[in-house]
């Protein structure tokens, strides 16, 4: 294996996404995708699924009603993907910059760039990278300890994730044609990126010895 292209094609003879959703992210191109790349930080996504789950039981799930919403509510919303003080306020902060700066989530959506999000309290590069991909369909692929723990069992090292980043995008940038045609029906450089990135985690839950 020598780049992303051929790694795409080891994960994906495997059907690694036949029982998730196309484009692997439930709910992608939504806020909710959003709140759950701040809630997956650090704990399961099934523990995530749980918070998402009462977050819509007590209708905290918009970014309007999150920017205004009940502190301890949200807290106890939000409990069972830990760090629940601390995920509270970020979350909540960053809907009140989202409603000052953007007004709406389509304008989000539109407008945001990775410099603002990588402003915002809480946010990194990889969570960044996951609201471009999921929430805003940009074409930012996510990389992160999976992909990293993936390709140094192929031998490769990155000195950054910016490295590892462009490494994975390269890849699928240069053989674009041939992957569409792979594919078989239409498909863009940020869904491909989406479908990239959940086989990787895919493959690396089923193979954690890896
Ligand atoms: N770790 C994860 C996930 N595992 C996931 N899914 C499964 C669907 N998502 C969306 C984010 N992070």
């Amino acid at each position: 294996m020598t780049n992303s292209y051929e790694l795409l094609l080891f994960l994906k003879e495997k059907n690694l996404l036949e029982r998730s959703p196309t484009f692997w992210w439930p709910n992608y191109g939504t806020f909710e995708t959003v709140i759950g790349a701040i809630l997956t930080q650090n704990t399961k996504w099934t523990n995530v699924e749980k918070s998402l789950e009462n977050l819509k039981k007590y209708h905290l799930h918009t970014f309007e009603a999150l920017s205004c919403a009940d502190l301890p509510l949200l807290i106890q919303a939000i409990t069972p993907s830990g760090f629940k003080n601390q995920k509270a306020v970020r979350l909540k902060l960053l809907c009140q910059n989202i409603q000052s700066s953007f007004n709406s989530f389509e304008n989000f959506q539109n407008g945001v760039s990775r410099t603002w999000l990588l402003s915002q309290k809480g946010i990194g590069e990889e969570t960044a990278d996951a609201i471009l991909c999921y929430a805003c369909k940009k074409e930012e692929m996510i990389v992160d300890k999976y992909t990293q723990k993936l390709l140094n069992s192929f031998g490769f090292e990155f000195e950054s994730y910016e490295e590892l980043k462009h490494w994975c995008e390269y890849g699928i940038n240069e053989n674009f044609d041939k992957i569409i045609q792979l594919y078989g029906y239409e498909i863009t450089l940020n869904q491909l990126y989406c479908r990239f990135h959940g086989k990787i985690v895919e493959f690396m839950k089923q193979n954690p010895r890896v």
